[in-house]
């Protein structure tokens, strides 16, 4: 394959209802698509980073940034020689910026997929034709306001229920779902870093709610923190931020810092790093499930791919189109019986809509060899 041009695309998508963190809160997805052009074929893909550096320190302009000035020169001076498996090699003296590599290599993947006629499913190892789904809960401003949320996902069929918590929204939201939809919900709560190693008393109140996991309570770069509160504490400590690489993985479950793991290819360079965290983590019995940023069909059609393989044995925040778009930009991913269906299709198996990217695009800009 030969790589031709780029278009990195800048949409801002509505969302049905603001999405708060313990780091920001939004009412768009605002994100970066990658588009290829290959000689064989095109590809597509959805860049992970947000548009401020809030949840990692990678951002729209910056990933559009190093995308331009130091990754796809690399990628055209490859010539015939590209190939999805050849970009991380190729771009791997670039420090960093692994949100940068994985929309670009996805979408080059997606292009040698299409040209090969295999899903993602197929290349990547899934042995699932549907995902399990469970769906991510924002921080609300009230707890009558959360149980009116999470009675209507858990009415649509969703298979578990992650709670977003932060210091002052934690114990008495998880006590009130937890009494409310009985021991047998699946239950589990992310904290995307907003405590830390004082908080390990405060985090140990919630074992009293059997929740599945929790994920990310402290700052990414204290690894050993979450291995020393995975002591303290009976929930399983789950990492999402701390894990950017199979290297990282293995570090972190060797420590006890990581009893299951997110996966979310964006955040660790794409799906071939993924594969690699999956198969690390399985060698050490340690469970993963697919983590999201708010993903389009785009990039959710491939996070469905990766949930379908072997250890993936928790249900992801892979949720249908409708949890988070009125309008998604492909056709609707949709819940049946609290599953998904893996896409069948070559590559990522689904395609844009011109119209809606038209609508929602911010601004389109062409790279060429
Ligand atoms: O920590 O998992 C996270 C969304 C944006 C940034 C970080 C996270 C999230 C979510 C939502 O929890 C996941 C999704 O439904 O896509
Ligand atoms: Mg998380």
């Amino acid at each position: 394959m030969k790589l031709e041009a780029v278009e990195l695309i800048r949409m801002d998508v509505p969302l049905k209802s603001a999405f708060r963190t313990s780091f920001s809160s939004v009412n768009m997805h605002q994100v970066v698509w990658a588009h290829v052009v290959t000689d064989v074929a095109e590809g597509w893909a959805e860049c992970g980073a947000n548009e401020r550096p809030d949840y990692s320190s990678e951002f729209h302009n910056g990933a559009a940034t190093v995308i331009k000035e130091f990754l796809l020169p690399d990628l055209f001076a490859l010539g015939n020689d590209l190939t999805a498996e050849a970009v991380a090699p190729t771009l791997e003296w670039a420090k960093g910026h692994r949100m940068a590599k994985a929309v670009i290599e996805t979408a080059i993947l997606d292009a040698q997929l299409r040209n090969q006629k295999i899903s993602f499913a197929k290349y990547l190892g899934a042995d699932k034709d549907k995902v399990p789904a469970g769906v991510s809960v924002g921080i609300m401003d009230s707890l009558p306001e959360l149980m009116k949320f999470v009675e209507g996902y858990l009415a649509e069929g969703y298979l578990r229920i992650k709670l977003k918590i932060e210091p002052g929204w934690d114990y008495e939201p998880v006590k009130l779902v937890r009494e409310t939809f009985g021991p047998d919900l699946l239950l589990q709560v992310d904290a995307n870093t907003a405590y830390t190693r004082d908080d390990f008393d405060l985090l140990k109140r919630l074992d009293e709610f059997n929740l599945l996991l929790i994920e990310q309570p402290i700052n990414e770069e204290d690894v050993l923190g979450h291995a020393k509160l995975a002591d303290y504490i009976d929930t399983p400590v789950c990492l999402d931020e701390s894990i950017v690489s199979a290297d990282i993985a293995r570090d972190a479950i060797e420590l006890g810092a990581a009893e299951i793991i997110n996966i979310k290819p964006s955040r660790v360079g794409g799906y071939i790093e993924s594969k690699k965290i999956h198969d690390v983590s399985q060698a050490a019995g340690i469970p993963v499930w697919c983590g999201g940023m708010l993903e389009t069909g785009i990039g959710r059609a491939a996070n469905l791919a990766l949930a379908a393989l072997p250890n993936f044995t928790l249900p992801g925040d892979t949720s249908a189109s409708s949890r988070y778009f009125a309008t998604d930009v492909t056709e609707p991913f949709v819940l049946v019986n609290g599953h998904i269906d893996v896409p069948t299709g070559h590559g990522i198996g689904v395609d844009p809509i011109p119209e809606i990217v038209e609508r929602f695009a911010v601004s389109r800009e062409w790279i060429k060899r």
